[in-house]
């Protein structure tokens, strides 16, 4: 693969006007007729050749305006279709026939089969695996497809757009042929053929127009696509609410499969599902479960508007519909559920991913300008943070500022591929201001650090902040300039209270928002009755890292008072780090743990208070992770020692809270039938983290073992089976309770996958002997990306203990599992690596064995540009 640069940018010598595909299916042998309709475009030398892009594609024919092309024509190879002696300015039809073994494709790019049901995938790149088409985001066109096979095998045959018609073909097999009349780049184009049960609903947009809704799933599992039909209406109706934005065709399709490398795929009115975020029921699937599959219902559905009526003019411009997107289902969650507490799950995994990857050696920019591999840029710094970009443009113009824009671009850039720049400019054209230094958070990558301090002058009544940011050097990138940096606050006073819009000077301030957008800036705020509390960055406002050393009784005030439960949360947050780094420094040297009584005490006081929901509660009492205490230490890691000292903190907090933890267990249990909402979400969250503490107490054993046969649904049965596993590895009922588990849902492959990982994550090295004992397990499949990532990618991303074990073990057991997926499913195997790339943040030793592993990875030969473009940055 060579490197792509966005500076290389240029549109294409071709515009094409329609596409017309032909499928006949066959598992081994599907033909594809592919009649394209291009005209040169304007100002293009007339001896330019079509360049179309082809991957591992085998031609059956080419015609030109229905004439055989003469070989002479054009050049022809695996990747690429070159012909030339093309019409000046007048219309041509290119037809190109290929033969495509779906059944043979392994990467799932492409057409593929997936139990029996033929589907496709073709973001970012693989369009090109089905025809030869001129395969990038900026080439728009109405599709038509019809579609043919055999009967019996395929009742159900579907593509983008809206039903033409139907009917019965020669030899038992019939057709179907649909038309999608929004313009769209081809890796919006699906088809899925197979013998599907469905689920229907029907949804009235705003201007009255009846949209029929289908849900495909596996025959049998109807029942279990109820809340993902619920969540979709709901999503139809908050983007008309929220966004103004109707949907356009007469139908909306979601097919679930059970083989998909990520997610979900927003295709035009086809999204194709990963199955583990469409199908859910008390006894299947967990709260988490519901909670995913709304969001990315919600997120799939959402790309309509932005991703699908608007889309990228090239993939440099992913975030333009990936941050965007995530922005608004991380909207919509909130919206349907409690905010504060979406909030801080939103930053929790922004700092445990997005921070990890903005520190090593993959950072980029929200907005890359080179790439090797595409599909490695589909990335946390692209999604998360891009959603955090795209929020920060809200903070700054404000509720109103922000929907002109967002109406503004809507109305300027429909139907059309549009830029990053695009995107910036509406909002500064909607309001009349200037985004230059903003833009930077686009192309600057690296998390800033902002290093805060503040004096009180009792005389003068002011209260004084200095605020410096300095944004670390990252891969390519070693200057930065300084940003326009929002960071919401609020002044604290004795008595609790927030003071009331204090007068400031030193620099822009709107509402509750300061801008820092010098490097090193001073705010002073007058009648400053008493010494205040600052509480800064308040809902998460910036994503940054915050240098602000406040004492425990500052941080208390915090926690007890701040209106902004976010706030408060981090407080808590800020409260416990001291202590659990501190704990790893003890442990590390072998010295006795201690935890501060304060920290404790504020932290029960917090978990007992009726004032506050429940989930909220749950939020608190789960400390900062393994992963996230490594990251503070930011170099010479033994997580040895942070596993260690950290569970001595939960022992004391545990021993400190153990008749709040009863109270808790004893009385958090939602009446009634199971429900799925948030407040009794909230409540099992609390009872189980109750749970986990009271496992570090007397009798651990026996409350985790009655849980687990007392519970009537999966998200209570999860949670104690992983507090029998990871609390209590060698015991009995741990082995029985897993035994019973596996024998109950042997049948239902998502929870398999629940069974796999939390086995995959019992802390300590000896889980690698399990983890290697489980790949030979019965009930493994080693080519179910699900499976895979269930029991290796859990190992790898959320083990530390075991996948960092002393010996560099993990390293070479993930290295083994990279090299050996790789030929099959280059994707897969990259994602799994990544877990690597906070190698050189290790102690010495580990460091070593991981570099020896990576190093042998590099060894290999034959790697896809997937696995070979990481290794290559990981370690350079
Ligand atoms: N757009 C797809 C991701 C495609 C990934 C290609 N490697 C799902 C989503 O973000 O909605
Ligand atoms: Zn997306």
């Amino acid at each position: 693969g060579q490197i792509v640069h966005l500076a290389d940018y240029r549109p294409t010598d071709f515009v094409l006007e329609r596409v017309d595909l032909t499928f006949e299916l066959d598992p081994q042998a599907t033909r594809l007729e592919s009649r394209l309709i291009f005209h040169r475009r304007e100002g293009v030398d007339a001896s330019a050749p079509l360049v179309l892009d082809g991957d591992e594609l085998v031609l059956t024919e080419l015609r030109l305006d229905q004439n055989e092309m003469p070989a002479s024509q054009y050049d022809l190879s695996p990747d690429q279709l070159v012909i030339r002696d093309l019409p000046g300015s007048e219309p041509f039809e290119v037809t190109v026939i290929t033969t495509i073994n779906p059944e043979a494709n392994t990467q799932l790019m492409g057409l593929y089969r997936t139990n029996g049901v033929y589907c496709t995938q073709c973001e970012a790149e693989g369009f090109r695996r089905i025809t030869y088409f001129p395969d990038r985001p900026d080439v728009l066109a109405p599709y038509t497809v019809t579609i043919i096979a055999d009967k019996a095998a395929n009742p159900v045959l579907l593509s983008n757009g809206n039903f033409l018609g139907g009917g019965n073909y020669d030899e038992g097999r019939h057709f179907a042929a649909w038309f999608d009349p929004f313009p769209k780049p081809s890796y919006l184009f699906a088809l899925v053929a197979g013998d599907l049960g469905v689920v229907e609903d029907t949804f009235v947009t705003m201007s009255e127009r009846e949209v029929a809704l289908k849900i495909y799933v596996e025959h049998g599992k109807e029942d279990r696509a109820a809340y993902a039909m619920d969540a979709l209406k709901r999503s139809m109706k908050w983007d008309e609410e929220v966004f103004g934005r109707e949907y356009d065709l007469n139908i909306f399709m979601i097919v679930a499969v059970s083989d998909f490398n990520m997610g979900a795929m927003e295709n035009k009115g086809l999204n194709v599902f990963n199955d583990k975020y469409v199908l859910a029921d008390p006894e299947t699937a967990t709260d988490q479960d519901y909670a995913n599959i709304e969001a990315i219902i919600a997120h799939e559905y959402f790309h309509n508007w932005t991703g699908n009526r608007i889309t990228c003019r090239d993939w440099f411009q992913l975030c333009l519909k990936e941050g965007l997107t995530v922005y608004r289902d991380h909207e919509f969650s909130a919206d349907q559920r409690s905010r504060a507490v979406k909030r801080i799950a939103e930053v929790r995994h922004l700092k445990a991913e997005q921070f990890q990857e903005d520190g090593g050696p993959l950072a980029h920019p929200v907005r890359p300008t080179a790439y090797r591999e595409i599909n490695n840029f589909y990335t946390t710094t692209v999604y998360e943070k891009g959603s955090e970009v795209t929020r920060m443009i809200a903070t700054i113009l404000g509720k109103d500022g922000f929907k002109k824009g967002m109406d503004l671009y809507f109305e300027r850039h429909d139907g059309e591929a549009a830029t990053v720049e695009d995107f910036v400019k509406s909002f500064e054209d909607a309001n009349s201001v200037d985004l230059k230094q903003f833009s930077l958070w686009y192309h600057q990558a690296g998390t800033p650090l902002v290093t805060a301090s503040g004096i009180y002058d009792a005389v003068a009544k002011t209260f004084t902040l200095s605020l410096e940011q300095m944004i670390p050097a990252t891969p390519g990138q070693s200057t930065k300039q300084p940003m326009h940096i929002p960071l919401s606050y609020a002044l604290i006073q004795d008595n609790g209270a927030l003071l009331d819009a204090p007068k400031v000077s030193g620099g822009q301030v709107t509402a509750d928002v300061l801008h820092l957008t010098e490097k090193a800036q001073v705010f002073v705020f007058e009648n400053v009755p008493t010494r205040p509390v600052l509480s800064l960055n308040r809902g998460f406002s910036a994503p940054i890292n915050l240098d602000f050393k406040q004492s425990t009784e500052d941080l208390v005030r915090i926690a007890r008072h701040d209106t902004d439960l976010f706030a408060r949360w981090q407080a808590l947050t800020d409260l416990a780090l001291p202590n659990l780094l501190q704990a790893a420094k003890d442990a590390r040297e072998g010295k006795a743990i201690t935890c501060n009584p304060v920290f404790i005490s504020t932290l029960l006081e917090a978990a007992a208070d009726e004032a506050l929901e429940p989930a909220f509660r749950a939020q608190a009492l789960a400390l900062p992770s393994e992963a996230d205490i490594a990251r503070e230490l930011g170099s010479n890691i033994d997580p040895d020692a942070i596993h260690k000292g950290r569970q001595a903190i939960l022992k004391a907090i545990a021993e400190s809270g153990q008749s709040v933890f009863e109270n808790l267990f004893n009385t958090m249990k939602p009446e009634g039938a199971f429900s799925p909402d948030a407040a009794s979400a909230g409540k099992r969250a609390l009872r189980n983290s109750a749970l986990g503490y009271l496992a570090y107490v007397t009798g651990g054993t026996e409350r985790a073992a009655k849980a687990f046969a007392d519970a009537d649904n999966m998200t209570d049965m999860v949670q104690a089976l992983t507090v029998l596993a990871h609390r209590f590895p060698e015991d009995a009922a741990t082995a029985e309770a897993l035994a019973t588990f596996v024998k109950r849902f042997e049948n239902n492959p998502l929870v398999l996958d629940k069974w796999f990982a939390l086995q995959a994550t019992i802390p300590g090295g000896d889980t690698l002997n399990r983890v290697n004992a489980l790949m030979e397990h019965p009930l493994y499949v080693a080519t179910n990306p699900n499976r895979v990532r269930s029991l290796v990618g859990s190992l790898a991303f959320a083990n530390p203990t075991a996948f960092n074990r002393a010996d560099g073990e993990g390293y070479r057991l993930l290295g083994a599992q990279v090299t050996q997926i790789d030929p099959r499913n280059p994707q897969l195997a990259a994602r799994l690596l990544t877990a690597m790339r906070s190698w050189r943040a290790l102690d010495a030793s580990r460091a070593d064995h991981a570099r020896a592993a990576l190093l042998e990875i590099d060894r290999t030969s034959k790697l896809s540009t997937d696995v070979r473009d990481l290794i290559e940055r990981m370690l350079k």
